[in-house]
């Protein structure tokens, strides 16, 4: 078979335009030119709660991806699987380098989830949340990045890895869940430096980006 017989590689996310964790996946597809068919899912409405999707995902969950044979579920995990198989360059080669880029994905999916999604999730959706913890979370999410990036231009390895991703959508959507971003500069000046990177694109709530 010559490269022009191929099948055109097609690859499937489940997906809802409010969704940050799904954003994570179409920016980062976006920055490594990789064409994404978006299938939209209603969460808000429990469309997640349909038994053929849970048969997709057992945790009824998105972002699901699917990629020829290959499923793969959880943003995090999603931004790993793309980086390895196409994208090495926003990961590591080294034990030290991708425990380093594990410490923010497990930041990503406990600190800022617990923190600013739960918080923009209260107000947007109005879901049954622990607002006062949510965002006392939120609080020591936008202090512990303000005090790192006050010191760092990216969260580690002194450039752009998924782990910027992973933290990313919900920590630059902290207004929704009424956080005070606008008083952390350091985490304003990333979230710029984000926002230029080639590919970078917008959702609803988030900066437009560079014009190119
Ligand atoms: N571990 C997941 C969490 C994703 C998540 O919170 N998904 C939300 C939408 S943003 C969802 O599917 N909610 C529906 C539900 O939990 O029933 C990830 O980071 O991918």
């Amino acid at each position: 078979m010559t490269e022009t017989e191929k099948p055109q590689r097609e690859i499937l996310l489940y997906d809802h335009p409010l969704s940050g964790s799904c954003h994570k996946v179409r920016m980062f597809l976006s920055m490594i030119g990789l064409p994404l068919r978006l299938e939209f899912l209603d969460v808000l409405s429990r469309a997640n709660d349909a038994e053929w999707f849970a048969r997709l995902n057992p945790m009824r969950q998105i972002p699901v991806v699917v990629d020829g044979d290959t499923v793969v579920q959880d943003s995090q995990a999603i931004l790993l699987y793309f980086a390895m198989h196409d994208a090495p360059e926003w990961i590591d080669p080294t034990p030290a380098g991708m425990a380093a880029i594990m410490e923010w994905l497990s930041y990503a999916a406990k600190e800022v989830s617990n923190g600013p999604q739960m918080a923009r999730l209260y107000h947007l959706a109005g879901e049954d949340i622990d607002i006062a913890r949510a965002t006392a979370m939120g609080l020591k999410v936008l202090a512990h990045l303000e005090a790192h990036l006050s010191s760092h231009d990216w969260l580690c390895l002194s450039r752009p890895t998924i782990a910027d991703l992973a933290v990313f959508p919900y920590v630059a959507l902290a207004r929704e869940g009424h956080l005070p971003l606008d008083d952390h500069p350091a985490v304003l000046a990333w979230i710029d430096r984000i926002v230029a990177l080639p590919g970078y694109i917008p959702m609803r709530g988030l900066p437009e980006g560079v014009m190119a």
